[in-house]
């Protein structure tokens, strides 16, 4: 059962519950949407659909035990990041201003920050290190996605393909520094503190899996095409 004073643990039921109605949200939408935008909108609901099956794990798990549900996270990270990834190139391609290369930093960036994150916090290594490691992966990603190839493409773009990569990188710089937040709040003091990380992290999802599929709706909608 849920206790009613589970703060994290009630985060937890309502993440699921809203990643659930996000998946047929974008589903209906895709139905809708003109051609180019169909898949991206698909994409959006694979990652919701993902995340609300974790969800649903990640809270029996935490109610059970109070610890956190460490390898449904990131087994849920593994897939829908690089799904997100995917959005990336999916907005670009679709006005034919991708770069095949760039695609690739960013999967095994993403994959290099992920599994540091993890041997960080499953122990394998170093707490910090894991940490360290993991920024570098991030902040390569916010340099090729500001400073690389796709940047400098991005000009031939239409304006409301612009504006949706202009937002969806925003973020990845904003919306994904919670995460991080969330791992120093957890392990910065002598024990773990399991409330404040899962809760972090629970924000940061809805943040970046909810509303980053909504970025993308609305940039389909704000096309005329
Ligand atoms: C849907 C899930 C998403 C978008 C997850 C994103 C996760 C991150 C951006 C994690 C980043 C981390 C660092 C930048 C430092 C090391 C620890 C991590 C893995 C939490």
């Amino acid at each position: 059962m849920l206790p009613i004073d589970d703060f994290v643990g009630i985060t937890f039921w309502v993440i699921s519950v809203a990643m659930v109605a996000s998946t047929v949200f974008f589903l209906m939408e895709a139905n809708r949407a003109s051609a180019k935008w169909k898949t991206s909108l698909t994409v959006a609901a694979l990652v919701t659909l993902v995340a609300a099956i974790h969800y649903f794990y990640m809270r029996q798990i935490w109610v059970d035990t109070g610890e956190s549900p460490l390898v449904f996270r990131y087994v849920d990270w593994i897939i829908t990041v690089p799904l997100q990834i995917i959005e990336f190139y999916l907005i670009l391609a679709a006005v034919g201003a991708v770069a095949g290369g760039v695609f690739m930093r960013l999967m095994v960036a993403s994959f290099v920050m992920l599994i540091a994150g993890y041997l960080g916090e499953a122990g394998y290594v170093n707490v910090w290190l894991g940490f360290v490691i993991g920024m570098a992966g991030w902040i390569y990603i916010i340099f090729q996605i500001f400073a690389g190839d796709a940047q400098s493409r991005l000009s031939e773009a239409p304006e409301g393909v612009q504006s949706a990569f202009r937002t969806m990188r925003l973020i990845v710089l904003v919306g994904w520094a919670i995460y991080p937040l969330g791992y120093i709040f957890g392990y910065i003091g002598e024990t773990v503190d399991a409330a404040s990380l899962n809760a972090i992290y629970n924000l940061a999802d809805v943040v970046n899996k909810i509303a980053f599929g909504l970025m993308i709706w609305s940039a389909a909608n704000s096309e005329n095409a």
